[in-house]
């Protein structure tokens, strides 16, 4: 190889405190994990000594414990986008350590090609093969990599050994022209092709080659329960009710889904939902259920950004990749997260809400509308242009002392404009060509849980104003109640009349 191969502890050398860095991947597939294992070390020895370090990290999505976790214990995290998932960087985040931008994902790649925010100074760039006039065939895991790579002045490389040199021909790599220049992007189903299957690196800008070999390291989900179970039958007697009625095409649309127990429980559902056709997915990732969906022929094909697909999934995937490769194409995100694409498709999108208000309003982020949880990820590119937009969520929370379903979330992700369906473990509320009023009904009938009905409907008799008939002194009481008793059922509105 004409590169040099560095040791991680050469290559975390490389970083100067204030960086901006760019990292390959999307999930944990595809993002750096030795790097900057070394790089959260070096870290926590220059503070020991007494010297600032920090990077600020831009990914594709979420990456690993190996990446974002190992950064984020050691304090190394200034700036973070678009997305994440760990414990200890949400802990940084919310205590004002790392600063952290929450962004529509299709969004990020154009907005640092535009010049929004500064240089890139290192791209860290996970691959499963490596040319000498610097071609490489990226991981599992794709993200903004065309565009880290094009901006960056340096890139190191992690060349992942585990996927025995065998994705060539996985990949759909394109990078679009920037306004006034940009065209259409020629998606016109699923599996079309319009890049290339490997991305070509300017070889100057390589410092060198960090040899690894290790798992993606993706949290196998938990074990359906009672409740996913529930949610993912009813998005599944939705999504056939509609066929039924002609409002979806008999031979389907594609589905994109979101993370999480309760996305991952929406996909087994479909497993076993036979009067829907075998279908393809236009998504951001692929979970394991798809991977099982795919191997019973439920799903004909997939498009993602990346396979987030637990260790033993992913050693399957490896033993058959030339089955997948027939079923599965990995683009950069702003391809496979594209509005453009999103709304010629047709895609029905299901993404998951930590609370709905009986208006309609989503927030998926931030717990008692203050704390980050994850981020909003990729539900915003596919709501806002999806032919159906659905959001499920449990009806309770933590023994019901959290009604999923509130008078007013306590912060808005996705507004009432973008949500067609909401679905709970109680059933189906279907918002369209609904007003407001209309909305909370059925909202409260279908998706609430029996022991909130009764509040929720007195909330809404409190309002007698407007065409959204808040009481806005009432409106976050739900929230206001469990944080100081710890139980949303200890409401009294009598409390807010006057
Ligand atoms: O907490 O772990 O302490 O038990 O939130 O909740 O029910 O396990 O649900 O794993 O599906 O995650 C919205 C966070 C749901 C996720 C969210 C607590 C609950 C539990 C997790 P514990 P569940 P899931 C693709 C698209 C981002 C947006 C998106 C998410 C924990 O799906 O991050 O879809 N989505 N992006 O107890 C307080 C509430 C709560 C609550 C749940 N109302 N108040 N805590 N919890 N509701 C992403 C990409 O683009 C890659």
């Amino acid at each position: 190889m004409r590169f040099p191969i560095l040791t991680p502890q050469e290559a975390a050398d490389i970083f100067k405190n204030g960086d901006n860095v760019g990292f390959s991947g999307f999930t944990a597939p595809g993002s750096p994990k030795v790097v900057t294992e070394a790089l959260a070390q070096r870290a926590e020895k220059l503070h020991e000594e007494g010297e600032p370090f920090k990077i600020n990290i831009f990914s594709g999505a979420s990456t690993s414990d190996r990446c974002d976790g190992a950064l984020a214990r050691a304090n190394a995290i200034g700036i973070r986008t678009p997305y994440q998932n760990l414990p200890d960087l949400r802990k940084r985040i919310n205590s004002h350590d790392a600063h952290y931008f929450d962004l529509h994902l299709s969004e990020l790649a154009q907005k640092m090609r535009y010049g929004f925010y500064g240089d890139l100074d290192i791209a860290v760039i996970e691959v499963s093969d490596i040319k000498d006039d610097g071609t490489v065939v990226v991981g599992t895991g794709v993200g903004n990599v065309p565009t880290y790579a094009s901006r960056a002045k340096k890139i190191i490389i992690e060349l992942n050994e585990k996927y025995r040199h065998s994705l060539y021909g996985l990949h759909d790599i394109y990078l679009p022209l920037d306004p006034p220049n940009r065209g259409e992007i020629p998606i016109f189903k699923p599996s079309d092709r319009i890049g290339s299957p490997v991305l070509k690196l300017d070889p100057e800008k390589i410092v060198g080659v960090v040899m690894s070999d290790n798992y993606e390291g993706v949290k196998p989900f938990s074990t359906l329960d009672e409740t996913t179970m529930k949610i993912g039958a009813n998005v599944c007697s939705f999504l056939i009710g509609e066929m039924k009625a002609g409002r979806i095409p008999s031979t389907f649309l594609p589905i994109q889904s979101g993370v999480g127990n309760v996305a991952n429980a929406v996909l087994y559902g479909l497993a076993d939902a036979k009067e829907i056709p075998p279908f393809a997915m236009y998504t951001e990732v692929i979970q394991d259920a798809v991977i099982d969906l795919m191997k019973k022929g439920r799903c004909k094909f997939g498009s993602t950004c990346a396979l987030t697909v637990s260790n033993a999934v992913e050693d399957e995937v490896i033993d058959n990749i030339e089955f997948f490769k027939e079923h599965v194409v990995i683009r950069p995100a702003e391809i496979s997260n594209s509005p453009e694409v999103i709304r010629r498709l047709g895609v029905i999108a299901m993404n998951t809400a930590l609370e709905a208000d009986i208006f309609g309003n989503i927030n998926s982020t931030h717990v008692t509308g203050t704390k980050m949880m994850n981020g909003i990820g990729g539900s915003g590119d596919f709501t806002r242009n999806a032919y159906i937009s659905i959001f499920s969520c449990p009806s309770i929370t933590k023994e019901g002392k959290i009604s999923n379903i509130v008078p007013m979330v306590s912060h808005v992700d996705h507004s009432e404009h973008s949500v067609d369906i909401l679905v709970t473990d109680q059933g189906i509320a279907d918002l369209r060509g609904k007003d407001p009023v209309q909305r909370a009904h059925e909202i409260i009938n279908n998706c609430a849980h029996p022991m909130y009905r009764e509040l929720l409907t007195d909330y809404l008799k409190l309002g007698t104003a407007g065409q959204t008939p808040h009481t806005l002194q009432a409106s976050l009481a739900f929230h206001t109640e469990f944080l100081s008793s710890g139980d949303m059922r200890n409401v009294n509105w009598a409390n807010f009349v006057k």
